[in-house]
């Protein structure tokens, strides 16, 4: 099903709302990266946001090595940024 990409205006406010969060390729996805004391906290973290994603029907592409937790958001569906990744970032910026 097809979704409305963020304009640029829209992207400007994304970030500006969720400053922790960075553009990444080229404008189409956001990123964040997330660190923890140790794997147990960072799985229990992905587990947390695996749920909120299933929910919501909005999957990260992500990245874990030990501690480290790296997380980009994109909407296939939009070929880029929607208001679905905002929302998702919004649910995983409130777990941390
Ligand atoms: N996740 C993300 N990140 N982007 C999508 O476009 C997307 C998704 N689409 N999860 C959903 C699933 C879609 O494939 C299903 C059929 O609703």
């Amino acid at each position: 099903m097809a979704i409305a990409e963020l304009t640029p205006s829209e992207c400007e406010d994304l970030l500006a709302a969720h400053p922790d969060w960075s553009l990444a390729r080229e404008g189409k996805a956001i990123q964040r990266s997330f660190r923890f004391a140790d794997f147990n906290e960072a799985f229990g973290f992905m587990t947390r946001v695996a749920l909120l994603a299933d929910k919501q029907d909005h999957h990260p592409e992500w990245f874990n090595v030990y501690n480290r937790v790296e997380i980009t958001l994109t909407t296939h569906d939009a070929g880029g940024l929607s208001a679905r990744d905002a929302k998702m970032a919004a649910a995983i910026d409130g777990l941390v």
